[in-house]
Protein backbone atom coordinates (compact mmCIF):
# COMPACT_ATOMS: atom_id res chain seq x y z
CA UNK A 1 0.00 0.00 0.00
CA UNK A 2 0.94 3.53 -0.01
CA UNK A 3 3.69 5.06 2.56
CA UNK A 4 1.57 7.15 4.07
CA UNK A 5 1.92 7.64 7.50
CA UNK A 6 -0.56 6.90 9.99
CA UNK A 7 -0.14 7.00 13.79
CA UNK A 8 0.12 4.56 16.41
CA UNK A 9 -3.14 4.08 18.69
CA UNK A 10 -3.02 6.34 21.54
CA UNK A 11 -3.07 5.08 25.23
CA UNK A 12 -6.95 5.50 25.64
CA UNK A 13 -7.32 4.35 21.86
CA UNK A 14 -5.34 1.00 22.96
CA UNK A 15 -7.23 0.92 25.91
CA UNK A 16 -10.29 0.78 23.79
CA UNK A 17 -8.94 -1.36 21.56
CA UNK A 18 -8.13 -3.62 24.61
CA UNK A 19 -11.39 -3.99 26.18
CA UNK A 20 -13.18 -4.92 22.96
CA UNK A 21 -10.83 -7.26 22.38
CA UNK A 22 -11.52 -8.80 25.93
CA UNK A 23 -15.21 -8.67 25.42
CA UNK A 24 -14.63 -10.99 22.01
CA UNK A 25 -12.83 -13.11 24.39
CA UNK A 26 -14.38 -13.27 27.58
CA UNK A 27 -17.88 -14.04 25.68
CA UNK A 28 -16.17 -16.87 23.73
CA UNK A 29 -14.39 -18.78 26.64
CA UNK A 30 -18.32 -18.81 27.84
CA UNK A 31 -19.42 -20.24 24.54
CA UNK A 32 -16.43 -23.02 24.74
CA UNK A 33 -17.65 -24.29 28.41
CA UNK A 34 -21.76 -24.22 27.10
CA UNK A 35 -20.34 -25.91 23.94
CA UNK A 36 -18.22 -28.43 25.83
CA UNK A 37 -21.47 -28.52 28.78
CA UNK A 38 -23.69 -29.37 25.84
CA UNK A 39 -26.12 -25.94 26.58
CA UNK A 40 -25.57 -25.02 23.39
CA UNK A 41 -28.61 -25.79 20.53
CA UNK A 42 -25.94 -25.74 17.64
CA UNK A 43 -21.88 -25.43 16.49
CA UNK A 44 -19.82 -22.48 17.39
CA UNK A 45 -16.64 -22.05 15.40
CA UNK A 46 -14.78 -19.87 17.86
CA UNK A 47 -12.07 -16.51 17.04
CA UNK A 48 -10.09 -16.89 19.76
CA UNK A 49 -6.37 -15.85 19.18
CA UNK A 50 -7.98 -13.60 16.14
CA UNK A 51 -9.49 -11.29 18.62
CA UNK A 52 -7.22 -8.16 16.95
CA UNK A 53 -8.32 -8.65 13.42
CA UNK A 54 -12.26 -7.57 13.86
CA UNK A 55 -11.40 -5.05 16.75
CA UNK A 56 -8.73 -3.19 15.15
CA UNK A 57 -10.40 -2.72 11.85
CA UNK A 58 -14.07 -1.74 13.07
CA UNK A 59 -12.37 0.61 15.40
CA UNK A 60 -11.79 2.44 12.44
CA UNK A 61 -15.26 2.16 10.94
CA UNK A 62 -18.31 4.32 11.71
CA UNK A 63 -21.71 2.81 12.29
CA UNK A 64 -23.18 3.23 9.33
CA UNK A 65 -20.17 1.70 7.54
CA UNK A 66 -20.93 -2.32 6.29
CA UNK A 67 -18.98 -5.81 7.16
CA UNK A 68 -19.26 -8.89 6.33
CA UNK A 69 -18.73 -11.79 8.04
CA UNK A 70 -18.10 -15.47 8.12
CA UNK A 71 -18.97 -18.66 9.85
CA UNK A 72 -16.57 -17.24 12.41
CA UNK A 73 -18.52 -14.42 13.11
CA UNK A 74 -18.62 -13.68 16.83
CA UNK A 75 -15.74 -11.10 17.08
CA UNK A 76 -16.73 -9.49 13.97
CA UNK A 77 -20.42 -8.90 15.19
CA UNK A 78 -19.14 -7.63 18.89
CA UNK A 79 -16.36 -5.13 17.38
CA UNK A 80 -18.93 -3.67 15.05
CA UNK A 81 -20.77 -3.07 17.85
CA UNK A 82 -23.25 -6.02 18.26
CA UNK A 83 -24.94 -6.01 21.49
CA UNK A 84 -23.56 -8.86 23.55
CA UNK A 85 -27.26 -10.07 25.22
CA UNK A 86 -28.60 -10.14 21.65
CA UNK A 87 -25.76 -12.30 20.18
CA UNK A 88 -25.42 -14.93 23.49
CA UNK A 89 -29.39 -15.04 22.97
CA UNK A 90 -28.89 -16.06 19.38
CA UNK A 91 -26.84 -18.50 19.85
CA UNK A 92 -28.71 -19.72 22.45
CA UNK A 93 -31.82 -20.38 19.94
CA UNK A 94 -34.01 -17.83 22.13
CA UNK A 95 -36.72 -15.43 21.13
CA UNK A 96 -34.90 -12.24 21.81
CA UNK A 97 -31.88 -13.01 20.22
CA UNK A 98 -30.81 -10.40 17.29
CA UNK A 99 -32.52 -12.63 14.42
CA UNK A 100 -35.08 -14.02 17.13
CA UNK A 101 -32.99 -16.87 17.44
CA UNK A 102 -33.93 -18.78 14.20
CA UNK A 103 -30.33 -18.38 12.64
CA UNK A 104 -28.28 -19.03 15.57
CA UNK A 105 -24.35 -18.65 15.51
CA UNK A 106 -23.15 -18.39 12.11
CA UNK A 107 -26.26 -15.53 11.42
CA UNK A 108 -25.67 -12.98 13.82
CA UNK A 109 -26.52 -10.01 12.30
CA UNK A 110 -27.79 -6.35 12.79
CA UNK A 111 -28.27 -4.16 9.85
CA UNK A 112 -28.75 -1.20 11.96
CA UNK A 113 -25.11 -1.57 12.90
CA UNK A 114 -23.75 -2.37 9.40
CA UNK A 115 -23.18 -5.56 10.31
CA UNK A 116 -25.02 -7.88 6.91
CA UNK A 117 -24.31 -11.14 8.83
CA UNK A 118 -21.79 -13.79 9.63
CA UNK A 119 -22.41 -16.40 7.18
CA UNK A 120 -22.33 -20.07 6.97
CA UNK A 121 -21.87 -20.52 3.19
CA UNK A 122 -17.52 -20.28 2.85
CA UNK A 123 -16.45 -16.80 0.87
CA UNK A 124 -20.47 -15.91 0.98
CA UNK A 125 -19.92 -12.36 2.19
CA UNK A 126 -17.68 -11.36 -0.41
CA UNK A 127 -20.17 -10.24 -3.42
CA UNK A 128 -22.40 -9.28 -0.35
CA UNK A 129 -19.79 -6.43 0.25
CA UNK A 130 -18.90 -5.92 -2.62
CA UNK A 131 -22.79 -4.86 -3.50
CA UNK A 132 -22.65 -2.87 -0.20
CA UNK A 133 -19.93 -1.42 -1.68
CA UNK A 134 -21.76 -0.39 -5.24
CA UNK A 135 -24.79 0.78 -3.62
CA UNK A 136 -22.57 3.49 -1.60
CA UNK A 137 -20.63 4.44 -4.51
CA UNK A 138 -24.26 4.97 -6.35
CA UNK A 139 -25.64 6.58 -3.30
CA UNK A 140 -22.45 8.86 -2.70
CA UNK A 141 -23.52 8.38 1.12
CA UNK A 142 -20.17 7.66 1.73
CA UNK A 143 -20.44 4.08 3.52
CA UNK A 144 -17.74 2.03 2.90
CA UNK A 145 -17.55 -1.92 3.44
CA UNK A 146 -15.29 -4.35 4.99
CA UNK A 147 -15.35 -7.77 4.25
CA UNK A 148 -13.71 -10.04 6.31
CA UNK A 149 -12.76 -13.57 5.23
CA UNK A 150 -10.64 -16.86 5.62
CA UNK A 151 -7.38 -18.08 3.80
CA UNK A 152 -9.76 -21.06 2.72
CA UNK A 153 -12.36 -18.55 1.21
CA UNK A 154 -9.82 -16.87 -0.68
CA UNK A 155 -10.47 -19.95 -3.11
CA UNK A 156 -13.74 -19.40 -3.83
CA UNK A 157 -13.89 -18.09 -7.63
CA UNK A 158 -16.61 -15.17 -6.44
CA UNK A 159 -13.50 -13.87 -4.54
CA UNK A 160 -11.81 -13.09 -8.15
CA UNK A 161 -14.48 -11.46 -9.60
CA UNK A 162 -15.33 -9.45 -6.69
CA UNK A 163 -11.47 -8.12 -6.73
CA UNK A 164 -12.44 -7.65 -10.44
CA UNK A 165 -15.30 -5.38 -10.48
CA UNK A 166 -14.32 -3.63 -6.92
CA UNK A 167 -10.82 -2.15 -8.76
CA UNK A 168 -12.66 -1.62 -12.29
CA UNK A 169 -15.02 0.44 -10.29
CA UNK A 170 -13.25 2.17 -7.91
CA UNK A 171 -15.27 0.55 -5.15
CA UNK A 172 -15.23 1.70 -1.45
CA UNK A 173 -14.44 -1.71 -0.49
CA UNK A 174 -11.95 -3.45 1.73
CA UNK A 175 -11.09 -7.40 1.68
CA UNK A 176 -9.84 -8.56 4.94
CA UNK A 177 -8.17 -12.06 4.99
CA UNK A 178 -7.91 -14.12 8.32
CA UNK A 179 -4.61 -16.14 7.34
CA UNK A 180 -5.47 -18.32 10.43
CA UNK A 181 -3.17 -21.33 8.74
CA UNK A 182 -6.43 -23.97 8.47
CA UNK A 183 -9.17 -24.71 6.36
CA UNK A 184 -11.05 -26.76 8.28
CA UNK A 185 -8.66 -29.58 9.27
CA UNK A 186 -6.27 -29.34 6.66
CA UNK A 187 -3.53 -27.17 6.67
CA UNK A 188 -3.87 -23.91 4.28
CA UNK A 189 -0.68 -24.71 2.34
CA UNK A 190 -2.26 -27.92 1.19
CA UNK A 191 -4.98 -26.42 -0.33
CA UNK A 192 -4.17 -22.56 -1.43
CA UNK A 193 -1.64 -21.68 -4.07
CA UNK A 194 1.38 -18.69 -3.81
CA UNK A 195 0.65 -16.29 -1.65
CA UNK A 196 -2.90 -14.82 -1.43
CA UNK A 197 -1.68 -10.98 -1.63
CA UNK A 198 -0.67 -11.48 -5.26
CA UNK A 199 -4.26 -12.41 -6.46
CA UNK A 200 -5.19 -8.99 -5.26
CA UNK A 201 -2.35 -7.52 -6.81
CA UNK A 202 -3.11 -9.02 -10.19
CA UNK A 203 -6.12 -6.73 -10.07
CA UNK A 204 -4.33 -3.53 -9.19
CA UNK A 205 -5.39 -3.31 -5.34
CA UNK A 206 -3.03 -1.95 -3.06
CA UNK A 207 -2.09 -4.74 -0.54
CA UNK A 208 -0.40 -5.42 3.11
CA UNK A 209 0.62 -8.56 4.85
CA UNK A 210 0.51 -8.02 8.50
CA UNK A 211 0.71 -9.09 11.84
CA UNK A 212 -2.29 -10.32 12.76
CA UNK A 213 -1.92 -10.40 16.32
CA UNK A 214 -0.71 -7.08 16.90
CA UNK A 215 -3.61 -4.61 17.25
CA UNK A 216 -1.60 -1.38 16.69
CA UNK A 217 -0.17 -2.72 12.85
CA UNK A 218 -4.27 -4.03 12.21
CA UNK A 219 -5.52 -0.70 13.46
CA UNK A 220 -2.82 0.75 11.32
CA UNK A 221 -3.31 -1.17 8.27
CA UNK A 222 -7.13 -0.64 8.25
CA UNK A 223 -7.09 3.10 8.78
CA UNK A 224 -4.86 3.29 5.44
CA UNK A 225 -7.61 1.34 3.33
CA UNK A 226 -10.46 3.08 5.23
CA UNK A 227 -9.06 6.24 4.09
CA UNK A 228 -8.72 5.23 0.37
CA UNK A 229 -11.89 4.30 0.21
CA UNK A 230 -13.29 7.05 1.77
CA UNK A 231 -11.37 9.40 -0.79
CA UNK A 232 -13.14 7.15 -3.88
CA UNK A 233 -9.86 5.48 -5.15
CA UNK A 234 -11.00 2.02 -4.57
CA UNK A 235 -10.56 -1.46 -2.51
CA UNK A 236 -7.55 -2.58 -0.52
CA UNK A 237 -6.24 -5.46 0.54
CA UNK A 238 -5.43 -6.72 3.34
CA UNK A 239 -3.68 -10.10 4.55
CA UNK A 240 -3.67 -10.43 8.66
CA UNK A 241 -1.55 -13.52 9.81
CA UNK A 242 -3.16 -15.47 12.76
CA UNK A 243 -3.12 -18.29 14.02
CA UNK A 244 -6.71 -20.39 14.87
CA UNK A 245 -6.56 -21.52 18.40
CA UNK A 246 -9.37 -23.69 19.21
CA UNK A 247 -10.93 -26.20 17.10
CA UNK A 248 -12.00 -25.54 13.43
CA UNK A 249 -15.47 -25.85 15.69
CA UNK A 250 -16.41 -26.72 19.14
CA UNK A 251 -16.85 -31.12 19.47
CA UNK A 252 -13.81 -31.03 16.77
CA UNK A 253 -12.44 -34.05 18.37
CA UNK A 254 -16.03 -35.96 17.22
CA UNK A 255 -15.69 -34.93 13.55
CA UNK A 256 -11.91 -35.90 14.08
CA UNK A 257 -12.87 -39.58 15.50
CA UNK A 258 -8.90 -39.50 16.69
CA UNK A 259 -7.48 -38.30 13.44
CA UNK A 260 -5.00 -35.34 13.71
CA UNK A 261 -3.92 -32.45 11.54
CA UNK A 262 -1.86 -30.17 13.94
CA UNK A 263 0.75 -30.68 17.07
CA UNK A 264 -0.35 -29.28 20.29
CA UNK A 265 3.60 -27.57 20.30
CA UNK A 266 2.71 -25.57 17.68
CA UNK A 267 -0.75 -24.25 19.51
CA UNK A 268 1.74 -23.79 22.53
CA UNK A 269 4.09 -21.56 20.16
CA UNK A 270 0.95 -19.23 19.04
CA UNK A 271 -0.41 -18.73 22.19
CA UNK A 272 2.54 -16.87 23.34
CA UNK A 273 1.60 -14.23 20.51
CA UNK A 274 -1.50 -13.68 21.59
CA UNK A 275 -3.15 -10.84 20.97
CA UNK A 276 -4.81 -10.18 24.35
CA UNK A 277 -1.40 -10.67 26.07
CA UNK A 278 0.66 -8.69 23.70
CA UNK A 279 -1.76 -5.66 24.19
CA UNK A 280 -1.74 -5.90 27.79
CA UNK A 281 2.09 -5.49 27.37
CA UNK A 282 1.94 -2.77 25.78
CA UNK A 283 -0.30 -0.50 28.06
CA UNK A 284 1.60 -1.56 31.06
CA UNK A 285 4.89 -0.08 29.35
CA UNK A 286 2.44 3.14 28.21
CA UNK A 287 2.11 3.44 31.77
CA UNK A 288 -1.53 1.35 32.37
CA UNK A 289 -1.69 0.29 35.73
CA UNK A 290 -2.59 -3.22 36.31
CA UNK A 291 -5.12 -2.74 38.76
CA UNK A 292 -6.93 -0.70 36.22
CA UNK A 293 -6.86 -3.63 33.48
CA UNK A 294 -7.72 -5.95 35.85
CA UNK A 295 -11.07 -3.65 36.12
CA UNK A 296 -11.30 -3.31 32.75
CA UNK A 297 -11.91 -7.38 32.98
CA UNK A 298 -13.72 -7.29 35.77
CA UNK A 299 -16.45 -5.47 33.91
CA UNK A 300 -16.46 -7.39 30.76
CA UNK A 301 -16.73 -10.62 33.00
CA UNK A 302 -19.81 -9.01 34.29
CA UNK A 303 -21.02 -8.28 30.84
CA UNK A 304 -20.83 -11.79 29.43
CA UNK A 305 -22.25 -13.00 32.63
CA UNK A 306 -25.45 -10.65 31.93
CA UNK A 307 -25.91 -12.02 28.57
CA UNK A 308 -25.23 -15.37 29.26
CA UNK A 309 -28.46 -15.11 32.07
CA UNK A 310 -30.64 -13.20 29.59
CA UNK A 311 -30.24 -15.84 27.15
CA UNK A 312 -30.93 -18.78 29.75
CA UNK A 313 -33.92 -16.55 30.91
CA UNK A 314 -35.25 -15.49 27.68
CA UNK A 315 -38.07 -18.20 26.09
CA UNK A 316 -36.88 -20.66 23.11
CA UNK A 317 -36.91 -19.45 19.28
CA UNK A 318 -40.54 -19.97 17.99
CA UNK A 319 -40.40 -22.35 15.06
CA UNK A 320 -43.85 -21.06 13.86
CA UNK A 321 -41.84 -17.86 13.04
CA UNK A 322 -39.81 -19.23 10.65
CA UNK A 323 -42.84 -18.48 8.40
CA UNK A 324 -42.83 -14.88 9.10
CA UNK A 325 -39.13 -14.83 8.79
CA UNK A 326 -38.23 -17.00 5.76
CA UNK A 327 -41.54 -16.93 3.59
CA UNK A 328 -43.18 -14.05 3.78
CA UNK A 329 -46.76 -14.03 2.86
CA UNK A 330 -46.39 -17.83 2.82
CA UNK A 331 -47.95 -18.77 5.68
CA UNK A 332 -50.46 -21.73 5.54
C1 LIG B 1 -19.27 -22.99 0.01
C2 LIG B 1 -18.81 -23.82 1.18
N1 LIG B 1 -17.92 -24.80 0.96
C3 LIG B 1 -17.46 -25.54 2.01
C4 LIG B 1 -17.96 -25.31 3.27
C5 LIG B 1 -17.43 -26.14 4.45
N2 LIG B 1 -16.51 -25.33 5.24
C6 LIG B 1 -16.93 -24.71 6.36
S1 LIG B 1 -15.71 -23.80 7.07
C7 LIG B 1 -14.61 -24.27 5.90
C8 LIG B 1 -13.18 -23.79 5.97
C9 LIG B 1 -13.05 -22.33 5.78
O1 LIG B 1 -11.72 -21.94 5.96
P1 LIG B 1 -11.35 -20.44 6.03
O2 LIG B 1 -12.09 -19.68 4.99
O3 LIG B 1 -9.87 -20.34 6.03
O4 LIG B 1 -11.94 -19.97 7.44
P2 LIG B 1 -11.55 -20.47 8.90
O5 LIG B 1 -12.45 -21.62 9.24
O6 LIG B 1 -10.12 -20.83 8.89
O7 LIG B 1 -11.85 -19.29 9.77
C10 LIG B 1 -15.19 -25.11 4.95
C11 LIG B 1 -14.49 -25.67 3.80
C12 LIG B 1 -18.91 -24.30 3.44
N3 LIG B 1 -19.42 -24.01 4.64
N4 LIG B 1 -19.30 -23.53 2.39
Amino acid sequence: MSTEAFADPNKQQLLALYERMLLIRRMEERLRADAAAGNLPGAVHLYIGQEAIATGVCAQLRETDWITSTHRGHGHFLAKGGDPKAMMAEIWGKRTGICKGMGGSMHVADFSKGILGANGIVGGGFAIATGAALASKLTHDERIAVAFFGDGASNQGVFMECMNVSSLWKLPLVLVCEHNQFCEFTPSAQVTSGEIADRAKAFKIPTTVIDGNDVAAVWQAAAQAVARARRGEGPSFIEARTYRIQGHLEAEDLFLAGGKYREKQEIDEWRLKDPLDRTRERLLSAGARADDLDAINARIVRTVEDAVKFAQDSEAADPELAFDLMFVGQKA
